[in-house]
């Protein structure tokens, strides 16, 4: 691979990286080639102590493992289980967000307050909760504990409250009639692992459909978090601000905030403006400057306009500019190796949570009972850091850009009723059904040093968007489009077919941004991609179809975590065909791979494009759009 990083900031760092002989994520990829082909196909099985077993699907050497599972057995294993590791990682953020709402509701939480009582009000109305006569924290007791059902319900028959209230009643028949609708999300997770245990279930498909069932329970944890996170911080609203590590400011006590969670994330930003003159005093003229870093970072980007400084694979490099005085972690997608990094460099790493602890990190311990004491701590030890930067160690690249974000469903709604105050849905409807714009294509999932960083995003998200294919982005993905200056106008300008380009001016100055909307409308983090689908299954309630016959797509063209793997899951499972840009580790089974790029067509609708060369990748995402226009008559 010749190139790292599509992105200009990782290329200045990597060339500093060598120079200092500093070890980043690139470095240990090598270290690791050639990886193990049996590790690649999925063929590997490490279930039991009686292995580890791996089997040849090429027909040379023993074609079963010692327990008598074959390939198709093995490889389904292997692929539902990381189903359900995505599947606990986003529904453990949605069950801390929810019961982080039932101790608001009992005084345990008081530093947290409803800043969307609209939302609120909504949610309480999607769940058939009725605010007559009721106090505000019964109203959110209420809702805590109707969600939380959704994590401890055990009647098999009744399904999750928050996947059955957001899909269309024909998806819904759907997947009952397929019978991966799930009743209780832990439940569809322990499921998974009993199943997978050695002896148990060996029928690849009957494993499959169970994987199924366990991407739908994420859904519904990812759904629930986004929901209660909005209303509990804010619905993102357009907001303009800046990515790439030209965000980290010399003259400014520099914090990064990395992981997934806002209930940390929020109390941070808050603090950091609290204390700003603490920082100032201690000599950084500019006080204090918040930047994201992955997922995190896109949630207080969407709701606060804070600049991010990276998406994931490149989360070593801000430390690498000398100037970054703290990194505040919480769970999730947060690189071991920031540990020992940080003995390199006057960085304080921080961790927060009982489940996340880093070698090389000082912890403190975050509770939602007392988020304000907690951070104040956190945002003093980073100024404190900041009094032992070594100036001769910072090199920070000049270079950002801007970026329009904050594009929740709502706001993306709100900017539409600006064309039609009665029927806000119907301008975008209009438009893609005549033509104007020819379908809609959703980004979302992170990086991996076998790719170039970024650029299967960019290379891709170019073709679409000259073929007039409205363009959404969350997590790594929206990372990318960040960086590379694609959430602004001029992109659209640039990069836009002329009648895509149309709508997104017609529906820009409608709004007062006195332009088109962005290229690539930012819609949050990796949990939030349940906003798309919002969107979708509005449009698809409108004109009465199903999901799987809206020419919307999903694309994760740089995947690597098993949080992809369980959204790309239900993604097919809701109907969508959906492009896999890194091979999935499911080659060695035929059976595996055919029920997922073929025979799930007649189970769900949705299927799996798998492309790693991004110009052909564009063209199938563009084709499987053009296939759905064409059975819709339009
Ligand atoms: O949850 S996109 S690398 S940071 S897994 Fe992780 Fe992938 Fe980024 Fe956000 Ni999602």
């Amino acid at each position: 691979m010749d190139k790292k990083s599509y992105e200009p900031c990782a290329t200045e760092m990597l060339s500093l990286a060598k120079a200092n002989k500093v070890e980043t994520v690139w470095d240990r990829y090598e270290q690791q080639l050639p990886q193990c082909g049996f590790g690649l196909l999925g063929v590997c099985c490490r279930l039991c102590w009686k292995g580890p077993c791996r089997v040849n699907p090429m027909g040379d050497g023993p074609d079963r493992g010692v327990c008598g599972a074959d390939v198709h057995t093995i490889v389904a294993r292997n692929l539902i289980r990381g189903i359900a590791a995505g599947t606990a990682a986003h529904s453990d953020h949605g069950r801390h967000i929810a019961k982080t709402l039932l101790e608001m509701s009992e005084g345990h939480a008081p530093d947290y307050v409803i800043k969307d009582q609209e939302k609120i009000h909504a949610i309480a109305a999607r769940l058939n909760i009725s605010p007559e006569g009721k106090a505000h924290n019964q109203i959110l007791r209420e809702i805590a504990l109707a969600t939380l059902e959704d994590f401890s319900r055990q009647d098999e028959k009744i399904p999750c409250t928050w996947l059955e209230l957001t899909i269309p009643a024909a998806r819904l028949a759907k997947l009952t009639a397929l019978g991966v609708v799930p009743h209780n999300i832990d439940a569809s997770i322990a499921d998974i692992m009993a199943r997978t245990h050695v002896g148990t279930d060996a029928d690849p498909v009957n494993l499959l459909l169970a994987g199924l069932r366990g991407s739908l329970a994420d859904y519904t944890g990812m759904y629930l978090a986004t929901e209660l996170s909005d209303a509990l911080f804010g619905t993102p609203e357009p907001v303009v601000t800046s990515a790439n590590l030209g965000v980290i400011k010399a003259n400014c006590v520099n914090i990064a905030v990395n992981g997934h969670n806002p209930l940390l994330s929020e109390f941070i930003c808050d603090m950091a403006a609290e204390l700003n003159a603490e920082a100032i005093e201690a000599g950084a003229d500019g006080g204090i400057n918040v930047v994201g870093v992955c997922c995190t970072g896109n949630e207080v980007l969407m709701r606060r306009g804070i600049p991010l400084a990276t998406n994931y694979l490149s989360q070593e490099l801000p430390m690498l500019t000398g100037a970054l005085d703290a990194i505040v972690v919480d769970v999730q997608c947060i690189m071991p190796s920031l540990g020992k990094l940080s003995e390199c460099f006057h960085t304080k790493l921080i961790t927060t949570m009982s489940s996340c602890k880093i070698p090389g990190a000082t912890h403190i311990e975050f509770h939602t009972q007392t988020a304000r004491e907690s951070s104040r701590e956190i945002i003093r030890l980073a100024i404190e850091a900041y009094n032992r930067r070594d100036y001769d160690k910072v090199n920070i690249p000049q270079h950002s850009n801007t970026v329009i974000g904050g594009f929740s469903a709502e706001a993306i709604v709100e900017a539409l009723r600006k064309l039609d105050a009665n029927d806000p849905l119907k301008p975008l409807l209009d438009n893609i059904v005549n033509g104007n714009i020819q379908g809609v294509a959703l980004f979302a999932g992170c990086n991996t040093p076998k790719v170039p960083q970024d650029q299967a995003y960019l290379t891709i998200a170019k073709e679409l968007a000259k073929r007039n294919v409205l363009l959404l982005a969350t997590g790594c993905g929206a990372g990318a489009f960040a960086k590379a200056g694609m959430m602004t106008m001029e992109a659209t300008e640039e990069f836009a077919g002329d009648s895509l380009k149309a709508v997104l001016r017609a529906i820009g100055e409608a709004a007062g941004l006195k332009g088109p909307l962005p290229l690539v409308l930012h819609m949050g983090s990796c949990v939030d991609n349940t906003r798309a689908v919002s969107l979708a299954v509005a449009l698809a309630n409108k004109i009465g179809v199903d999901l799987d016959q809206l020419p919307v797509v999903a694309s994760a063209p740089e995947c690597m975590s098993e949080k992809a793997l369980s959204i790309g899951t239900w993604a097919v499972s809701l109907g969508f065909p959906t492009h896999l840009g890194v091979i999935p580790q499911v080659l060695g089974s035929s059976v595996v791979v055919d029920v997922l790029t073929e025979k799930a067509k007649d189970l769900t609708g949705g299927y799996f494009i798998v492309e790693t060369d991004p110009q052909a990748a564009a063209q199938k995402i563009y084709t499987a759009i053009q296939d759905r226009r064409q059975l819709l008559g339009i």
